[in-house]
C-alpha cells in the first residue's frame, strides 16, 4: 500500500494528499514533521536526505519533493484512472508498467498526459 510521510497542516504534504485523494489511492499517512518530529531519524533521512516531508513509498519506490511526488503519482495512476473512468487500483496497477514517468519538465508531464489522453 502507498505510504505517505507528513503532517496534514503542511502545505507541501497537502498537495500530495490532494492528489492521493483525487486518484482514490489506498494509502497510509504516517505522521512526521512539525510536532511529530522524526525527520532527523536515520531511517527517514535514508529516504529523504533533505529531512523534509512529504515522502512516499509506493511498493518500494521512494519519492520525495512534493512536485516530484505529484508527477510520479500522475504518471503512474492519473492517466489510466482518468481514461478508464474508474478507480479500480488493480486495473490501474496492471497498466502502469506501460506508463513511463517523464524525465523532463513539470509542464511536459501535463502536455504528455493530454496527448496520451487524446490518443486513448
Ligand atoms: N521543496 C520541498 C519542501 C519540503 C518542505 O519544506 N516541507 C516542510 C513542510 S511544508 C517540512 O518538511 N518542514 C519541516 C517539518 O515539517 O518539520 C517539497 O516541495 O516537498
Amino acid at each position: 500500500m502507498l505510504k505517505v510521510w507528513g503532517r496534514r497542516n503542511a502545505f507541501n504534504v497537502q498537495k500530495a494528499m490532494w492528489l492521493v485523494g483525487e486518484l482514490g489511492l489506498a494509502h497510509e499517512l504516517i505522521d512526521a514533521g512539525g510536532s511529530f518530529g522524526g525527520l532527523d531519524r536515520p531511517d527517514f533521512l535514508a529516504m529523504n536526505p533533505h529531512g523534509r516531508v512529504p515522502v512516499i513509498d509506493d511498493d518500494g519506490t521512494i519519492v520525495w519533493e512534493s512536485h516530484a511526488i505529484i508527477r510520479y503519482l500522475s504518471a503512474r495512476y492519473g492517466l489510466y484512472a482518468a481514461v478508464l473512468g474508474q478507480r479500480d487500483q488493480s486495473a490501474v496497477r496492471q497498466r502502469r508498467s506501460a506508463v513511463r514517468v517523464p524525465t523532463n519538465s513539470w509542464t511536459n508531464t501535463f502536455k504528455r498526459t493530454d496527448t496520451l489522453r487524446a490518443i486513448v
